[in-house]
């Protein structure tokens, strides 16, 4: 029985499971490829932890899981989970945006925990990663959960605390605080994108700031049409995260850099189809969600920002 299985080791899944290893967890990690049992930071550290695949799985019992794939291969990455017979007493949800949490509900009814992630990574390779930019992690629920995944909650965050990284288990808190995330995705990724910059040009561009403040601003308006109050001015966080998190390029430049698909359909298209359930229109997500499609297959396998 391990504590902890990480499925996916890319920036954020690398830079979770080193931190709840450092924090004192047994952790194992489930990726595309067998590793060489290491996960790598740069800012936080290394540490040996078995890197299985997908046929090996069956062999562990993890009691907590924590999915940090895309959020586009999360259904596949749970329906292996399922097959591996494994079962946990809490699911974690690490993507960006929304849709993931839900389906994490849907299929592990009240064992559901869902994580906003303001810190900066970037993906060297698999299980290699490079911290770039303070930030934290938030774990929560939206559906009320069982008490081993309340226990689950606490226990998660103080681990990554031990091991380097800002943690908070908020309870039942955390839909506001993933809108806000939400919102600070929406306005920073695609503009990253459009810039094709490192996130600092949210801030010291004045076209990518206006484009990105009108980006946050309308996804806080959607989080209100639904009643949900932000805990801090989605704008103002906006700018936070991009000045926290400069010299990161945003998930979104990392996927189009790598020829991936990014997670827009979860972040601005999600923001958009939310506005017109309700009679609303969020056009600056719309056109931001039609941008990031055009310019996934223009500029894919272009060189990361950060490479330069
Ligand atoms: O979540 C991020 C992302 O890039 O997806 C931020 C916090 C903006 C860091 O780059």
């Amino acid at each position: 029985m391990v504590d902890v299985v990480i499925v996916g080791c890319g920036a954020v899944g690398s830079v979770v499971s080193l931190a709840l290893s450092l924090g004192g967890l047994s952790v194992a990690v489930v990726a595309r490829s067998r590793g060489g049992d290491k996960v790598y930071v740069e800012g936080l550290g290394e540490t040996h932890v078995p890197v299985l695949v997908w046929s090996e799985a069956a062999s562990i019992s993890p009691r907590i899981v924590v999915y940090a794939t895309k959020a586009y291969d999360l259904l596949g990455a749970v329906e292996s989970s399922l097959r591996a017979g494994w079962g946990p007493s809490a699911v974690v949800s690490l993507q960006n945006g929304l849709g993931s949490l839900e389906l994490l509900e849907s299929r592990f009814p009240g064992r559901a925990l869902g994580a906003v992630v303001t810190f900066g990574a970037t993906r060297l390779g698999p299980c290699r990663a490079r911290l770039a930019g303070r930030g934290e992690v938030l774990l929560g629920w939206r559906r009320d959960v069982v008490s081993d995944a309340r226990e689950a909650c606490g226990l998660l965050s103080e681990a990554l605390r031990r091991g380097g990284i800002s943690a908070h288990c908020v309870g039942d808190e955390l839909e506001p605080w993933r809108w806000l995330k939400l919102a600070v995705n929406s306005a920073i990724n695609p503009v990253t994108v459009l810039a094709w910059s490192r996130n600092r040009v949210v801030v010291e561009d004045p076209f990518a700031r206006e484009l990105a403040e009108a980006l946050a601003a309308e996804t806080g308006r959607v989080a209100e049409a639904k009643g949900i109050r932000l805990p801090r001015d989605p704008v103002e966080e906006a700018l936070r995260v991009a000045r926290l998190t400069g010299d990161n390029c945003s998930s979104m430049v990392q996927d189009i850099a790598m020829g991936r698909r990014t997670e827009i359909d979860y972040i601005c298209k999600a923001v958009a189809d939310e506005a017109w359930r309700r009679g609303l229109s969020a056009p600056h997500n719309w056109f931001a969600y039609r941008a990031v499609r055009l310019l996934e297959k223009w500029l894919a396998g272009k060189k990361s920002p950060c490479e330069t």
